[in-house]
């Protein structure tokens, strides 16, 4: 049996991007600011001369799945982090806002396989928004450390992956003889 698991701690080579919507800056800077420091005291290098983490800032949470989607494609990345703040309370078009961002980041993630971690708080008032990002508890702490355990399990899996592709029209239960 093999048991395949992420962890915390092979975090030395690894490079991350994150994508940060300014809209509702407020809320979403408090996740920023978290997921730094978790990724920091995970061991990860962060602040201007990083060589693991670079920033995409984009307005608002819409536009984070089709930057995140390029940043992905670009194979630089072992995760990739979308942070984003949507509430209800402010505009009539928070529904299609967050299911559209919502489907996007799931799409991406599937269509590229690099892991992104879905850090866009979706709130009914903006008092719920900021009790999550940063005055009960600040969610962007666990997106960091999600990145970075999709990170080191992605990267146990990914030859995997490799080898599929190599005999593609093999199925998944090849008999002996047909190998040779
Ligand atoms: N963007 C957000 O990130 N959060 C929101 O709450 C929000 N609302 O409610 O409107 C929002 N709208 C902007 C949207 O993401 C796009 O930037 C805009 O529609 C331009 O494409």
């Amino acid at each position: 049996m093999t048991v395949f698991e992420g962890n915390l701690q092979d975090t030395r080579d690894l490079k991350f991007a994150i994508v940060i919507a300014r809209f509702n800056d407020l809320v979403v800077g408090k996740l920023l600011a978290a997921c730094e420091d978790s990724l920091r005291r995970h061991g990860v290098a962060v602040g201007p001369d990083s060589h693991q983490v670079d920033y995409a800032w984009v307005p608002g949470s819409f536009e984070i799945p089709m930057v995140a989607r390029q940043l992905a494609l670009s194979g630089r990345y072992d995760a990739i982090v979308c942070l984003g703040a949507v509430i209800r309370g402010q505009t009539s078009h928070y529904d299609h806002v967050a299911s559209e961002v919502a489907k996007g980041i799931q799409a991406l993630a599937f269509q590229t396989g690099v892991p992104v971690t879905f850090g866009v708080l979706t709130t009914d008032t903006m008092q719920q928004a900021i009790e999550r990002a940063g005055i009960k508890s600040n969610l962007g702490w666990e997106y960091g450390e999600n990145a970075i355990e999709m990170a080191t399990l992605t990267r146990k899996i990914r030859h995997l992956v490799a080898v599929r592709a190599v005999q593609p029209e093999l199925p998944e239960q090849t008999p002996p003889n047909l190998l040779q």
